[in-house]
């Protein structure tokens, strides 16, 4: 069968903007097999590559299997709320998981309780299984707080981090931290550390991640390198970010490197619960790419049909992982309709909550970003200050 057009690594070429300035983007050469252990249509078909990776499905009971359907539901329901809310007037900005919830879910349920999670900015699911209150980051991006949480509160998920590839140097720099202290490498796996950090394919261009791996391979830190490949960032397709699948560039750093199909949420459990076992034993970093894709826009602020082709949209969505999920659990019998029916009227109930506690938030108080300027009071900060309320009492009472 021929490739289709919009497979990994072709996508977005057609409408790459700067292609005509900065010269057509070449033929990435891509032989990097995925794992893959169900089929597109939902079938118990594990690939040659997944092999390895299927004891570490031993630890899944039938409760997990149906979990990762209910929470790949419910926070894209959760998520769709919170774009509503956020066109609604009440947040500044959203940043949408739409299309990538296998695998952040299957890498999420992967990681122990004492694993620290480096998140970026889209990894919803993954601070919801760590036990965030998604309010949490509607706070946050409503401007209501600068940081978010304590992530020793929330399953040590730490801060989202809106500075592209920082959080891969703050992961590297703990995971030194966890391999001092004497956490990994020795021990049961149930009781060993390891960090696992989320990035996307722009990401990887950047100098921080680079360094992270540098440095993640120089002292062999206990940690995985999760890259969330969901072919753009913002405008720019992957194809215009390597000339090689991104998952050969790890063994260029010394890492042991996996390439899963992160549409397929046991892969991602599967291949995520491998490396950050075999990062714990002492055996290492890890780098794992995710073949995945953002459904939806980059943020509230983007729009994608500037510069991606609604085919290369329809051929994703036709691989949607919530779809292909249910057909799985289906196909083994272990849901029925009411099940299903349960599941969404479960994150309905949870978007509707969403919705009651965002209204309910209050307004930010605009003066606070003055008066943390300085200590002291300052005569060019107090009149920026007065001008602003100013301005805000133009608007009335309406506002
Ligand atoms: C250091 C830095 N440079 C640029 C930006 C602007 N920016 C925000 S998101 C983004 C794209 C990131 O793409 P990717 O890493 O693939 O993650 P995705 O948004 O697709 O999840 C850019 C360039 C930024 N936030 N930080
Ligand atoms: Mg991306």
């Amino acid at each position: 069968m021929p490739e289709p057009d919009f497979a990994p690594q072709r996508l977005g070429r057609a409408h790459d903007d700067t292609k005509d300035r900065m010269g057509t983007v070449p033929e990435t050469p891509d032989d990097a097999v995925s794992v893959q252990i169900i089929s597109p249509e939902g079938r118990y078909e594990p690939n040659a590559a997944a092999e390895e990776f299927l004891p570490y499905l031993e630890r899944v009971d039938e409760d997990l299997l149906r979990r990762f359907y209910r929470d790949m539901v419910v926070i894209r329901r959760a998520d769709a709320e919170a774009g509503h809310l956020q066109r609604q007037g009440q947040l500044a900005l959203w940043v949408p998981s739409h299309g990538q919830e296998a695998a952040q879910v299957g890498s999420g349920h992967a990681a122990r309780p004492q694993d620290s999670i480096f998140p970026a900015y889209r990894e919803h699911a993954v601070g919801m299984i760590r036990g965030l209150d998604l309010l949490d980051i509607i706070r946050m991006l409503r401007g209501l707080t600068h940081g978010g949480w304590v992530p020793e509160e929330v399953g040590n998920f730490h801060l989202y981090t809106l500075v592209i590839g920082s959080q891969t140097l703050h992961a590297t720099g703990y995971a030194m931290g966890i391999a001092l202290d004497g956490k990994s490498g020795t021990g049961s796996p149930e009781e060993a550390e390891a960090a696992l950090v989320y990035f996307g394919d722009g990401a990887t261009s950047q100098g921080d991640t680079n360094e992270a791996m540098i440095w993640a391979a120089s002292y062999q830190t206990p940690q995985v390198f999760f890259l969330q490949n969901n072919h753009w960032a913002i405008s720019v397709p992957v194809s215009r970010q390597s000339r090689t699948p991104l998952v050969d560039r790890a063994a260029g750093f010394g890492l042991r490197s996996t390439r899963v199909d992160g549409n397929d949420v046991l892969a991602s459990y599967a291949v995520t619960a491998k490396q950050l076992d075999d990062a714990r034993a002492g055996r290492g970093p890890g780098f794992i790419e995710a073949i995945t894709y953002r459904i939806g826009a980059h943020t509230t602020s983007d729009d994608p049909t500037r510069y991606r082709e609604a085919e290369e949209l329809a051929y994703w969505e036709a691989r949607d992982p919530i779809l292909r999920y249910r057909h799985h659990l289906e196909q083994r019998d272990l849901a029925d309709g009411d099940w299903f029916r349960s599941v969404d009227q479960e994150a309905m109930d949870l978007a509707a909550d969403l919705r009651r506690r965002t209204l309910a938030l209050g307004t930010v108080d605009v003066g606070l970003i003055f008066d943390n300027v300085y200590a002291e009071d300052h005569p060019v900060v107090r009149e920026q200050k007065q001008w602003l309320a100013a301005y805000e009492a133009g608007f009335g009472e309406a506002r």
